[in-house]
Order: structure tokens, then sequence, then C-alpha cells
């Protein structure tokens, strides 16, 4: 099997109403779909997304420039295909813009040999469930009223989560106290509570803010200082019986390896588009395991079940609805965990008609 080309759509969903993190204003999803196609009729699909449609361009070219050099390769050696992009990548660097386009094309790659199989991405890393616990992570944003707080938090108890995550860090402590107590109470003791400072944080900040909320039994406290600061991570971790959650803005395991040496974070949170696609995600997991560390995906619920199926101490998966409307497929859900799909490839494709309605030039 030869690869023949990459095809890319930009699209973008917007919100009803923008939403805000600690750092993070966001008033829609921009994403880029990728196609890679082979000389047997296969083509596997990917998906790259920011913040802000004005950054698709130079992912979309990221995509473009490694997908062309893989034409006339064969997509199923995914390592041999991973080696290729690691190695054209050294002259860039990987960190950043080049790992979202190693993803792109990885995650494709691994689509396309799932599908010869007819098998799940699940399967050919080795499954070990069928289900994973989820945590709703698709509201609590910084920009919720008090009032709106509570009422989405009840609303995700009743829809059966049982874990929800909200953002903190954009406001005084006294009101980051205020908003989890009110979350707190809305979904009460047996519920799972995350909490993310989305990187707003001083290291003093965290730790007095995060001594406050010890008594909250929080699952986790996530990105509490800027991604950069692998050891005011770790002195946070180190300050706080609260498990510290970070890694969704890291690349490569190399960037892993030294979040485990510092002792940065009690779970790592590898992101599929950063991280390195589902190749680097596996070497991740299996690198934080060798330290007893857990792992849970940032983001891209619908791709990431299929690693969460075989990862021996991957935990909950982000149930994120955004990517939702661009996909034929639904996820299903039971009893607060997501049913782990067992069709072939990541299970989920594009549906042509949502492309038609998100599609931007
Ligand atoms: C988050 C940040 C930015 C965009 C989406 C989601 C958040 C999370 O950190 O982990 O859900
Ligand atoms: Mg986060």
């Amino acid at each position: 099997m030869k690869i023949t080309g990459v095809r890319t759509q930009r699209a973008v969903v917007p919100f009803d109403k923008p939403i805000q993190s600690a750092t993070h204003f966001i008033p829609g999803i921009s994403a880029v779909l990728v196609w890679l196609d082979t000389d047997e009729g296969i083509t596997g699909e990917a998906l790259l997304w920011a913040v802000g449609p004005h950054r698709l361009p130079v992912l979309e070219e990221m995509v473009k420039l490694l997908g062309t050099q893989a034409i006339g390769k064969d997509p199923r050696d995914t390592s041999a295909r991973f080696d290729d992009m690691w190695a054209e990548n050294s002259f860039l660097g990987h960190k950043g813009l080049t790992m979202y386009g190693l993803s792109a094309i990885d995650c494709a790659c691994w689509d396309i040999l799932g599908k010869s199989m007819g098998v799940s991405i699940s399967r050919l890393l080795g499954k070990r469930r069928d289900r994973v616990p989820a945590y709703a992570s698709g509201g609590l944003w910084a920009s919720r009223s008090m009032q709106e707080l509570e009422d989405e938090a009840k609303s995700f108890v009743a829809q059966g989560f049982k874990a929800v995550k909200m953002r903190v860090g954009k406001f005084d402590i006294a009101e980051d106290i205020e908003r989890v107590t009110t979350v707190r109470n809305a979904i009460g003791p047996k519920i799972k509570l995350m909490a993310d400072a989305n990187q707003g944080l001083t290291v003093s900040q965290a730790i007095r803010l995060g001594r406050r909320l010890e008594d909250f039994d929080l699952t986790w406290f996530e990105e509490p200082v800027p991604a950069h600061d692998l050891e005011g991570h770790g002195l946070v971790a180190a300050a706080l019986d609260t498990p510290i959650a970070s890694g969704e803005t890291e690349y490569g395991r190399y960037g892993f390896r030294d979040m485990l040496e510092r002792k940065s974070a009690d779970i790592l949170m590898p992101d599929l588009e950063r991280v390195g696609g589902v190749t680097e995600w596996m070497r991740v997991a299996a690198m934080a395991a060798s330290y007893d560390v857990p792992v849970s995906p940032h983001l891209y619920t619908e791709y990431s079940l299929q690693l969460v199926g075989a990862a021996s101490n991957a935990t909950f998966s982000e149930h994120m609805p955004w990517f939702a409307p661009l996909y034929a497929e639904s996820m299903e859900m039971e009893d607060g965990d997501i049913l782990i799909p067992d069709r072939p490839g990541f299970g989920f494709s594009f549906d042509p008609a949502a492309i038609e309605k998100y599609a931007v030039a």
C-alpha cells in the first residue's frame, strides 16, 4: 500500500457564546481536517484544532509538508513514517508546529492501518477495556456566572456524569473558592471534581489557592502554573496533597521525560496533536507507567478513546463535545463511562454534511 496524497480542509464550529478560561478566550473551534489517501482506496483521517481560524494556515502547511513527503511510502509502517517525520522535523525542531503536523499524519496512518485490517486502533495496540470513565469538560468555564455554574454542574450530573471539570485561576482567591464551593455543593460529595487553572497562576498563587482547595477533595488540580515551568509545577505538586495534572501543552517523549524526572505532575495529560500522534502518545503512556504515573488524554475525546482502551495506566477520558458535530458517528455513554468503539481505525469519520456546513476558505 502506498500513500498517494494528503488533503486538508479548514473548518470553524462557532459557539453560541464565547467561553473563557484563565488564559483563553474561545469563540468557537477552528480545525484543520486531514485526509491521507492511498493507492488501495483506503483513506486515513485526522484533525488538528486551534483557538482562532488565523492559526489554521500554518497548521495546514505543516500537514502538507509532511504528508507530501510521505507520498509513495506505506502508511501501515507507522513507526517508519514517524521516524521519517521526526528526521524531517529536526531542522525546525521537535516542539510546536512541527509536532502538530507530525501528529496529524501519524494519526491518519494509524487510522489507515486499522481500516486496512478491519480492526480498531485499540485492538492494534493491545486492547484492555471496552469503556472508560469520563469527566464532563464542556462547561463550568471561567466565563460562567455563579448561577450558570450551579445549573450546568447539576445538568452534568443529571446526564449521568460521575466527574466534572471546572476552570479556576482567573479570579481573586476568594472568588475562586466561592466558585468551587458552588460547584461542589451542586454536585455533592460523591461526584469527582477537577479544577483547571490553565497556566494562569504563579507558583505562590497556585500553592495558596491549592491549599484552600484541599478541603474540596479535588481529583486533580490542572496546569496550575505556565507549562514551561516544570520546576514550578513540581513545587506546587510537592506542597499540596491534591494531585497535580499537566502535560496538555507539552510535546514529544523528551518533554514528558523531563516532567517525569522533575516530578512536575502526579498525572500526565498528553494531547494527541502536541505529543506526536498515536505513536508518541503510547510511548509517553508507557514511559509514565514506568514511574507508576497515570495518564489521561487532553481533549480529542473521539480519537483518544482508542488509546485509553489500550494504555494500562490510562484513567479518565475528557468528554469534550466540541468536535462531535464534525463526525458521522456519535459517542456513546453509559453510567458515566464512554464506550470505546470497536470499529476499524479510530471508529469516527468526518460527516460530509458537517464539512459542507462548517468549511471555511
Ligand atoms: C482547555 C484549554 C484550552 C482549550 C480547551 C480546553 C482546558 C482543558 O485546559 O484541559 O479542558
Ligand atoms: Mg487543561
